[in-house]
């Protein structure tokens, strides 16, 4: 099948295909690349919720009482579910719990989970390749479901249009709060649990905390949602919180300048790894040579790794 047939039935939602171009991305095929680079031209339209919080929060249990509300709104749904961390909330029980909700397998759902190996806590080039591909097939709003670990959440709220931490009462959160830096990158804040005790202090704790802030007339305050996702408690107004967010995304300037910093995102990332490619492929011989003139001083270290990486660059 040629790239044209393939990248069709991608954008008609193939689901087989895409499960073929996602294993295909993973084991670098040539021709997988190649579909993915013409595929990122057909994306954009997707709404990006980032979902994260500490190992357990209860993010995959909120993620399945939610995605039947978007599901009623007919809206199709992407889930990248990252690094589960226990073999019981994995990706694969997030695929079950949603299809109990919707009662049988949903073909407009599509979820895939990741290993966050060799991932050092920021964000994944095979998110961002996952999302593309949901985003190609006509996901209207895609999850991205992540632990928290510090940094990383940064990252993932980066490239989310929402980003959700999950909070839970008794856990010393409001330290957590403040050593990961969540009250910066936070659209919606979710008390979870609220069936336990302490979620009146968390929520105070963290109110407390964004008084501190002060927030311009046309700055988004973010508001704090308290939930119960085992029983649906909260759910649904959480997708309103969602969707006013997004409401107030689109008629500001505010959306263009959160793609056009994930635009930057990639493009730094896809510098980097290229360099990392091009770095790998460097003629030995010609290395050689130049460790020769190095150990002989008739070249500096810095004009020869400039004359590696631009073999046009003069002596400067
Ligand atoms: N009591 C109570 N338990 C909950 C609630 N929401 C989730 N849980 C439970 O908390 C546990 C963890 O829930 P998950 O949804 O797997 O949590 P997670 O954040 O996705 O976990 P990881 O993916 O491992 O980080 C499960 O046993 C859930 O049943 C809640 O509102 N109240
Ligand atoms: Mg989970």
């Amino acid at each position: 099948m040629n790239l044209a047939n393939k990248l069709n039935k991608i954008l008609a939602g193939d689901l087989q295909a895409a499960a073929r171009l996602m294993r295909g991305i993973d084991d670098e095929v040539p021709d997988a690349i190649e579909l993915l680079e013409s595929i990122y031209l057909h994306t954009g339209r997707a709404y990006i919720v980032g979902v994260t919080g500490a190992p357990g929060a209860g993010k995959s249990t909120l993620l399945g009482s939610l995605i039947p509300v978007f599901r009623r709104e007919k809206m199709k749904v992407g889930v990248v579910a990252i690094d589960p961390t226990s073999p019981f909330s994995g990706g694969a029980i997030l695929g079950d719990r949603v299809r109990m909700q919707s009662q049988g397998v949903d073909k407009d759902i599509f979820i895939r989970s990741l290993a966050s190996r060799g991932w050092k806590g920021g964000l994944s080039r095979a998110t961002l390749n996952t999302i593309h591909v949901m985003d190609a097939m006509g996901k209207d709003i895609i999850f991205v479901e992540s632990v928290g670990s510090g940094q990383g959440d940064i990252d993932i709220a980066r490239v989310a249009d929402t980003a959700i931490v999950v909070l839970t009462p008794g856990m010393g959160d409001e330290i957590q709060i403040m050593k990961a830096g969540i009250l910066e990158v936070a659209d919606i804040f979710v008390i979870n649990k609220t069936d336990r005790d302490g979620a009146e202090t968390l929520r105070n704790g963290l109110e407390g905390m964004l008084e501190m802030k002060t927030y311009l007339p046309d700055e988004w305050r973010p508001g704090i949602i308290l939930t119960e996702a085992i029983s649906g408690k909260g759910i649904e107004e959480l997708a309103r919180e969602v969707l006013r967010h997004r409401e107030f995304l689109i008629s500001g300037t505010e959306m263009e300048k959160r793609r056009k910093e994930r635009a930057r995102l990639e493009l730094m990332m896809a510098i980097e790894s290229s360099l990392l490619t091009y770095v790998e492929r460097i003629d030995r011989d010609y290395l050689d040579k130049l460790v020769d003139d190095l150990a002989l001083r008739k070249t500096n270290p810095r004009s020869a790794a400039l004359k590696v990486i631009n073999p046009s660059t003069k002596q400067l």
